[in-house]
């Protein structure tokens, strides 16, 4: 299992779950000098960061990029892929497509959460899950010929009306026809929908690609009630071999959140 730790480099949303939010080489150097494998990154588009100058930082800090998020396209520009107006569906592909070239680059997923939008007054469920299915086909597609994965984010009922547990995802996921897809388990969206995380990471292990590890409150883990001892157990007993990386706020400060996760790592996955 590797660690990671998120950056936001979008001034708009400077209230969200992510850990560092100022200058991108400055936070690079903190995760570095804490230990982290690597950063997921949030920009506000895929021209946001220079990627040469990103890849120069990714090698003078030794640190990988594990995951490009995407909801900036919906935070910033409004877009989602169940917008019941075609023009803006296929507004948001092309930003997530753009999304999916960026962090190909780096060999990073884009992660699909917010972007997935809802299921829009007035409109059939199964009609804005086939805009869905179509939206996210294409995109797994795309992903497939850049050598990457698409990363598909369940977010708890407060976010979206589409598929809050795993059990749900994993079961439309199914009907897709694709293999180049996998789940994004946040512990904090499970702890408000999964009757229990570490069953449900028992019976989904294998759609899992990707972690956000934060705790009940959203904060570092250790400052909630989420209990790690069995989660870490059930990540362990899946042979989960890929990135947890902390989407929390930065509480009390960027620096102390990050402290806190990589010791937290370090005790239940070291
Ligand atoms: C994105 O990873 C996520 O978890 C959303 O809840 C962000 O608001
Ligand atoms: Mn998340």
């Amino acid at each position: 299992m590797k660690s990671a730790i998120t950056i936001a480099l979008v001034p708009q949303i400077k209230s969200g779950p992510w850990v560092f939010w100022e200058n991108l080489e400055d936070s690079i150097a903190k995760a570095s000098a804490l230990g982290f494998d690597a950063v997921e990154l949030f920009t506000a588009s895929a021209t946001a960061v220079d990627t040469t100058l990103l890849q120069q930082l990714s090698e003078s800090y030794r640190i990988r990029i594990c995951a490009v998020g995407t909801g900036a396209g919906k935070v910033v520009q409004g877009l989602t892929l169940t917008d019941p107006n075609a023009v803006v569906r296929d507004r948001a592909i092309a930003f997530i497509s753009e999304m999916i070239d960026f962090g190909a680059a780096f060999n990073a997923p884009a992660i699909i959460g917010s972007m997935q939008g809802n299921i829009p007054q007035g409109i059939e469920r199964t009609t804005a899950l086939q805009w869905l299915s179509e939206g996210i086909s294409i995109l797994a597609g795309k992903a497939e010929k850049k050598g990457v994965r698409l990363i598909y984010e369940p977010l708890n009922r407060y976010e979206t009306n589409i598929f809050n547990c795993f059990a749900d995802a994993v079961a439309w996921l199914e009907t897709l026809g694709t293999n180049n897809i996998q789940l994004l388990a946040d512990l904090f969206h499970m702890n408000i929908e999964e009757a229990s995380i570490p069953e449900t990471i028992y019976q989904y292990g294998s759609y899992i690609g990707h972690i956000h590890f934060a705790d009940s409150n959203r904060r570092a883990i250790g400052m909630g009630h989420t209990s790690m001892s069995d989660i870490a157990k059930a990540l362990q007993s899946i042979s989960y071999s890929g990135y947890i990386s902390a989407e929390v706020f930065p509480w009390p400060s960027s620096d102390a959140a990050a402290k806190q996760t990589i010791n937290a790592f370090n005790t239940w996955f070291k």
